[in-house]
């Protein structure tokens, strides 16, 4: 009770005053952050390339570096499949730590057959014509990285600093990429999707290193929950990458297109993704880290969650208002409340005595139910989890050998060593439904939070320290990025065994690294109700989306504190189009789900849920294009546009595919709002809030009133809904179609559209799927889907309506656009009658 209070009036305190920073550091408070942000190497320190010393074994360039104070570095140099190269720098009796568990698998690496040293430069390629080539230069020290005749990067060696003291092995890194006007990247912050210049500033650097921030701030390079050390530089000339392979604390100072790394410990292991488009780098670093694979669909609906509901017919009554006030919904969450003193893996026998009759009715409404577990371990002789877990020694120690202890949650805590495989198989097996008693199928995912990890008694940053040891006495400090990211991986260990490997598991994780798209998706944490939180919410998303991790969205209407009535809707219509789509709420905040506000505040959030339901087959469509392409579900304009420098800064507006784009309203009482129309005078965008066109390459001022938030369908494409509303995914199932055509200047359009059993992974194991292109030509009028590849499955699809957009006359910068409506085929048969076979070809004539 008395640590609950504690919390209590530290959470209240948090959350009116933006983040503690007494307990929060900032780089002048990090010895090494501090001491390198002014630091070149001298006369005796700064390395050379002896390129006499290149030794290439296995394909794999060797080269010592050495100074006038006779240290010597080793600089490996490989070139891998795929347009990317490593680097490695170590000292010759080098014990850092080589991270695991991060990669998909050791990358293939191309063999280097062609070196030459001329003018005081070595050249190594693959082969004497390679398009991708390294030039190492010997004095002053850099290297070269070259795709076609262009360099992509420079690393700047002569800035080089590598030391070992008696608590940090830090480096530096400088890099200068030559053809980027911006940079992008470096998840997680509370900022801008554009990074803004550190160097010279009052600011700090951006800082990767995963805390539990209460009370984040806007505009910050404080670091959040999560870490992903991949960066863009970017240019409408082209675009390159880099991927630190290093799960340390790190801070990042740029300056226009060159950034200075600072990393505490751990491996120089740097990827270098040589683009050239912000598409091909996403790509390159998929090949490194993965994409996710698909949600079940339920997924993508409506998520109602609240810290906390409170007992068993709190929850009924949830649902039951919710179906009474035609609110679509799939999954109702439970926070850490449900548990028996926040026991992970147990319930709460008082307020939830009979979890599989409160499961029971969750299901007989077609909905799921997700809950929450923490990888804090409550220190208690009778909890099991907890005694099986001391006694296999699988927690993380002290730095004397003896279990960790902290307080969280549940009082004093210990932490599951999930560096430790035996240790994530030992969790993992507490999902199963005989270990979860009284968990059932109705418990569709679960809910990793605190897994930065968060320690609350912990003086400085609220973590494990990082002398705290893992198995193999590594060092905490080494690993801290990826403990969440480790706890995700048990967790889907955990999920797919209970089910046999029968249904995609969901997790939902706070803290997250590069390679967490593989097992969870994230939101974005403990935001505050507030306009700005509601605009960086986009920034925040749109970037997890380009470092690899495409299922994100944030609490709806700002976790801590009240939002107005104005500033919810705002935030049901823009979040509508994130991929996670869920309404949460601290306890300290009124209750706020859709039927508790007047009539007309619920009518807008309706139409902004249904809206949202209406596209939840292209929701499907899009990440199963991501598994297959490693394409983004959410993309910034600069991803789909490069070349374009209107949009570099673009981040209130976002692409949902490539067809769809939203402009989120984080204004308050905004009668209009400005946006851009990327393209040029043959881009046509179909506003489907005002039933207006506009031309391409223009910004606007477009009106707006409280009923929408613009979105605009790219004139080309052909969009599948479902538009008949109901009250969830699970009852959609059988709904007929409507594909939205939009036609494009020349009378053209296309699209695709993806089917499987909705929850298994039998579209990855047996191909058992199908994946149709459809198009459209005003000519002919005809409307075709075609098989695109050759997978195994026999799903069909009816068309309710067929729904043709147009503009009225053919130089519209902005007007009415025409639609026309198909229901029936030219030989006047109801398209309803039509069973298509989405695995033939079918031709409709309109
Ligand atoms: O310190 O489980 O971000 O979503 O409701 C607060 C209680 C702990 C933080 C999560 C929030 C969740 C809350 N948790």
């Amino acid at each position: 009770m008395f640590i609950r209070l504690v919390y209590v009036v530290a959470f209240l305190a948090i959350a009116t005053q933006g983040a503690d920073h007494n307990i929060i550091l900032d780089c002048k408070r990090v010895s090494f952050c501090n001491t390198f942000r002014s630091k070149t190497p001298n006369e005796n320190t700064t390395y050379k390339a002896n390129l006499e010393s290149l030794d290439i074994h296995g394909g794999v360039a060797k080269i010592n570096l050495t100074n006038q104070d006779e240290d010597t570095l080793i600089l490996q140099i490989s070139a891998l499949e795929g347009d990317k190269f490593r680097v490695t720098i170590e000292e010759l009796d080098s014990r850092r730590y080589r991270l695991k568990d991060v990669l998909l698998e050791e990358p293939g690496v191309v063999k280097i057959k062609y070196s030459k040293v001329a003018y005081g430069e070595l050249v190594l390629a693959e082969s004497e014509v390679s398009k991708n080539r390294v030039v190492v230069q010997g004095n002053p020290f850099s290297i070269q990285f070259w795709k076609d005749d262009s360099i992509q990067l420079i690393i700047d060696g002569t800035k080089l600093i590598m030391e070992k003291n008696d608590q940090d092995e830090p480096f530096t890194l400088s890099m200068k990429f030559p053809n980027a006007q911006q940079i992008y990247g470096i998840h997680e912050h509370a900022d801008a999707l554009a990074l803004r210049n550190t160097i010279n500033s009052t600011s700090d650097p951006y800082r990767l290193r995963n805390l539990d921030v209460s009370g984040y701030e806007l505009n910050s390079p404080m670091s959040l929950y999560g870490a992903i050390p991949l960066l863009y530089g970017h240019g409408s000339n082209g675009t390159s990458g880099i991927f630190l392979h290093n799960a340390a604390q790190q801070w990042y100072d740029l300056n226009e297109n060159e950034v200075y790394i600072m990393v505490q410990s751990a491996m120089l292991d740097l990827f270098v993704l040589l683009g050239p488009k912000p598409k091909d780098v996403l790509k390159q670093y998929a090949s490194l880290t993965g994409v996710s694979h698909m949600p079940q669909q339920w997924v993508l609906g409506y998520h109602q969650s609240r810290w906390n509901y409170d007992n068993q017919t709190d929850v009924e009554e949830v649902i039951a208002n919710m179906d009474k006030n035609n609110f679509p919904m799939d999954v109702i969450w439970l926070d850490i409340e449900y548990t028996n003193g926040r026991r992970y893996f147990t319930w709460n026998p008082e307020n939830f005595s009979n979890p599989v009759g409160m499961q029971k009715n969750i299901s007989s409404t077609n909905r799921k139910l997700i809950t929450i577990i923490d990888p804090h371990i409550k220190v208690d002789d009778d909890y099991k989890v907890y005694t099986g877990a001391r006694d296999a020694k699988l927690f993380v120690k002290n730095s004397d050998g003896s279990d960790f202890q902290g307080v969280c949650w549940p009082g004093m805590s210990s932490y599951i060593d999930f560096l430790n495989p035996t240790a994530r198989a030992y969790y993992a097996q507490w999902y199963s439904y005989e270990n979860f008693i009284g968990s059932t199928e109705v418990l569709g995912g679960i809910w990793n939070d605190m897994n930065e990890p968060s320690v609350f008694d912990d003086a400085l940053e609220k973590t494990l320290p990082m002398d705290a040891l893992h198995i193999g006495n590594v060092k905490h400090r080494d690993i801290h990025n990826i403990y969440g990211l480790l706890h995700t991986m048990s967790t889907h260990l955990g999920l797919l065994t209970r089910d046999n490997a029968t249904k995609r598991p969901f997790i939902l994780t706070r803290s997250h690294f590069a390679g967490t798209q593989r097992y969870a998706a994230i939101w974005t944490g403990d935001n505050d109700a507030t306009w700005g939180q509601l605009k960086v919410s986009y920034a925040q998303c749109l970037n997890a989306n380009i470092m690899g991790i495409p299922f994100c969205g944030s609490d709806i209407g700002g976790f801590t504190n009240q939002p107005t009535e104005q500033l919810l809707q705002r935030w049901y219509q823009s979040a509508a189009w994130t991929p996670f789509y869920r309404e949460h709420s601290t306890e300290f905040s009124a209750r706020r789900e859709p039927y508790v506000y007047p009539e007309n505040v619920q009518n807008v959030i309706r139409n902004a849920m249904q809206l949202r339901y209406k596209h939840i087959p292209l929701w499907y469509t899009l990440f199963y294009e991501h598994t297959r392409y490693a394409e983004p579900v959410l993309r910034p304009l600069f991803y789909e546009y490069p070349e374009d420098e209107k949009v570099f800064k673009i981040d209130d507006q976002l692409f949902v595919g490539k067809d769809v784009m939203v402009r989120a309203v984080h204004e308050e009482n905004a009668t209009s709002v400005n946006l851009y129309l990327p393209g040029d005078d043959r881009t046509i965008w179909y506003s489907i809030s005002n039933n207006k066109s506009y031309e391409g390459g223009h910004l606007r001022n477009i009106p707006v009133d409280i009923n929408a938030i613009p979105v605009f369908y790219r004139g080309g494409s052909i969009i599948f809904r479902k538009d008949i509303p109901r009250r969830n995914t699970v009852e959609m199932k059988d709904d007929c179609y409507t594909a939205y055509v939009n036609l494009d200047v020349n009378g053209k359009a296309q699209g695709t559209i993806y089917l499987d059993d909705l929850t298994s992974f039998r579209y990855k194991n047996l191909k058992d799927y199908n994946y149709a292109r459809a198009n459209f030509e005003e000519l002919d009028s005809k409307f075709t889907l075609r098989p695109i590849d050759d997978s195994k499955g026999k799903y069909n699809i009816t068309l309710c309506d067929i729904v043709v957009y147009k503009p009225k006359s053919n130089e519209v910068i902005e007007g009415l656009f025409s639609q026309e409506i198909y229901t029936k085929n030219k030989q006047g048969k109801s398209l309803k009658d039509i069973k298509i076979k989405l695995w033939e070809t079918i031709e409709l004539e309109l």
